[in-house]
């Protein structure tokens, strides 16, 4: 029986660092699904995370199945596969885990508790891992889903005592893990700097993605403090991205 998070904080303890491939079901073509499963296979990849903001197909169950039928990979053991929902239509035990988010950085009480008092019946019915997570929206450049569809504002990027004070805030509360997220697709990173001073300010494991678009950035994220990178579009645009 896999436990996610313990083997999260395992790889904490050893400074070993963890990286997820984000699929967004809705924005994956199925004839190529086996070879991108082979790809992921073939990857340094730890863990799949699956989700969007807006995800409207229904393939989502049927791409978490047929990548369980590929598994165990290589004799590596099959990857966790995490939810990573944008709203409770996204949730389905098919899935190992789920990180429950609270969008701490923005202050849309539906996206603080809303979803998350409505996700709790189903979640009960599951036998899903759950992590509860605060996520944290950090400005990027450019408008992502994450704001678009939250309506909430990112954290000001130059603000960092704000934001460590936020990651304290989710810490304190009780989140198992701080998401420092520049939206999918952003123009910039989390800055390595907001990385660097949320990371030795909090205990919990630091997850940190959005807009990462080579090795180097993931590399950079990891020697900033990040224990885990979250690779999505980089990915999908690329299924050679991790051969470079
Ligand atoms: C988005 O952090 C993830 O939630 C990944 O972002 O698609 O920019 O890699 P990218």
């Amino acid at each position: 029986m896999i436990n996610i998070y313990n083997d999260i904080l395992k790889a904490k303890t050893k400074n070993q660092k963890l990286l997820a491939i984000l699929l967004d079901p809705d924005k994956l073509v199925l004839e190529n699904l086996d070879l991108l499963i082979s790809k992921i296979n073939n990857s340094p990849a730890t863990h799949i995370f699956i989700g969007g903001s807006v995800v409207t197909t229904t393939i989502l169950e049927y791409l978490i199945i047929k990548i369980k039928q590929f598994s165990p990979f290589g004799g590596r053991g099959a990857l966790p596969i995490v939810l990573f929902p944008g709203n409770p239509s996204q949730i389905s035990d098919k899935a190992d885990g789920i990180l429950f988010l609270s969008l701490i950085s923005g202050r849309n009480p539906d996206y603080l508790i809303e979803h998350q008092v409505n996700a709790a019946p189903i979640l009960k019915q599951t036998q899903l891992e759950i992590i509860s997570t605060g996520y944290i929206l950090i400005e990027s450049g450019n408008k992502t889903a994450v704001e678009r569809v939250s309506k909430t504002k990112p954290l000001d990027r130059n603000n960092i005592d704000y934001i460590i004070q936020t990651a304290q805030a989710g810490e304190m509360l009780g989140n198992k893990l701080i998401y420092l997220e520049a939206g999918s697709g952003a123009n910039q990173p989390v800055p390595l700097e907001v990385i660097k001073k949320v990371a030795q300010n909090i205990e919990i494991p630091l997850v940190v993605g959005g807009g990462i678009v080579d090795l180097q950035g993931i590399k950079d994220s990891y020697n900033a403090g990040a224990d885990l990178v979250v690779i999505g579009t980089a990915f999908e645009n690329d299924m050679n991205f991790f051969n470079q």
